[in-house]
């Protein structure tokens, strides 16, 4: 590779990282492997290239390659996720978001999203955000964290206080499915628009191991790709059906936030939507959820309590201050030792502080692209919660650091989905 030759620290960096993510286990659930054509799409040439506009309408020359992909891209999003628009220029999740508020509302304007404490994400109105300064969130929260259930009446109650224009369904750290059928009914009741930022479980309603939104009625839905989509780090926005939201999308996107589109990572999406609508990524979607099956039934007869009372789709967010006297910082310190790679994350209403939780988040989707199955998955949570219990005991750390480093090397990242 030129790289070695050409720059020894960063090529030794870059050598480091794919060591600790082949020795290692990846469970932060919205991390993910992607295949190696992907990775090509990525160091492709396409990076040399600026394309303002959309296919068909650009302001450079020199496009005939930029728009195939794109249009590939695009054609793939809408059929993965059965709508008639997709905009697949956003950089990430979170500009996707911003961009979305900016197309659909006017300065002032409220939001009804879901608290970041209950599992919603800083864009969804978390007060550390410019967002907040400039629209008005109000937010819904669970009726109950042992069981998960959205407290809906409340949410009625307060959409018809608050007139909100945007009904926002998503999450990053929640563990069930929500009733999409109460989320679109109380965005009609108010005439607001139904949004879902589905960037946590894209690839399971692509591989159809989760309700599709927009089977429900959702009007629009936000995303990133590279989580259980299993695509390069980006972001997309989709329209289920009216042209005239589709249209200020994409003005928002580009030239309201955005300037010119990234090609490479716009090839390396479509690589990707490519590999997700072969029939092997449903089965890839469906092992991710027996996975966390397997996982939820390990912390369940440990008696370390789970938000939402256990899990119904990709990951799990356990208790583990309340449960084992353990903080969520010395959960992910310690695991972090023995080669299980997770995230410390708030419980709702933590009395803890962000930096230093009661919980830890964690799930299945990059395991299972190494191929791991319910046994491997249960004996994963089995040697978790040993870690734990024995958090100050070297001798056990060090025996579990060699079982980890063994299950990950039987498992090799593999080249290729399809
Ligand atoms: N960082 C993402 C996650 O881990 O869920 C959300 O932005």
């Amino acid at each position: 590779m030129y790289i070695e030759k050409q720059d020894k620290e960063v090529a030794e960096a870059i050598a480091g990282e794919a060591e600790r993510q082949a020795e290692g286990l990846e469970l932060i659930p919205s991390e993910n492997y992607v295949s190696k054509a992907v990775l090509e799409a990525l160091g492709s040439v396409l990076t040399n290239k600026y394309s303002e506009g959309y296919p068909g309408a650009r302001y450079y020359g020199g496009q005939l390659y930029t728009d195939v992909v794109e249009n590939i891209a695009r054609d793939r999003a809408k059929q993965l996720f059965n709508c008639s628009f997709a905009n697949v220029q956003p950089l990430s999740g979170a500009p996707a978001n911003v961009a979305m508020y900016f197309a659909l509302l006017q300065p002032g304007d409220t939001v009804l999203g879901m608290d970041l404490s209950h599992g919603g994400h800083l864009t969804h109105g978390h007060p550390v955000t410019y967002l907040t300064k400039i629209f008005n969130f109000v937010r819904y929260k669970m009726k109950d964290a042992n069981t998960g259930e959205i407290d809906y009446d409340e949410m009625l109650e307060v959409a018809k206080r608050e007139k909100p224009k945007i009904v926002l369904a998503g999450y990053s750290a929640y563990s069930r499915e929500l009733d999409y059928e109460k989320f679109v009914a109380i965005a009609r009741e108010v005439g607001a628009l139904a949004v879902m930022d589905i960037a946590h479980i894209a690839g399971l309603i692509a591989g159809k191991a989760a309700k599709n939104p927009f089977d429900y009625g959702f009007d629009l839905m936000t995303t990133t790709t590279h989580k259980t989509l299993r695509g390069p780090r980006g972001g997309m926005i989709l329209t289920r059906e009216s042209e005239e939201i589709a249209k200020k999308i994409d003005k928002s996107i580009f030239p309201g936030f955005q300037g010119g589109p990234h090609m490479h990572q716009i090839a390396g999406k479509a690589v990707a939507f490519g590999e997700a609508l072969h029939p092997s990524f449903q089965t890839y979607a469906a092992q991710i959820l027996k996975n966390a099956k397997a996982m939820e039934k390990v912390f369940r007869e440990a008696n370390i309590r789970m938000l939402g009372g256990g899990t119904s789709n990709h990951l799990i967010l356990a208790d583990v201050f309340g449960s084992l006297g353990v903080t969520g910082k010395e959960a992910e310190t310690v695991l972090d030792e023995v080669g299980i790679t997770l995230n410390k994350n708030a419980i709702a209403d933590d009395t803890r502080k962000p930096m230093d939780p009661s919980g830890i988040r964690f799930g299945t989707p990059a395991i299972t692209t190494r191929k791991f199955g319910e046994k491997e998955c249960t004996r994963v949570a089995e040697l978790m919660i040993e870690t734990l219990k024995n958090k100050d005991d070297a001798a056990v750390k060090g025996r579990i650091r060699e079982e980890i480093r063994s299950l990950a090397l039987a498992f090799p990242i593999p080249e290729s989905f399809v």
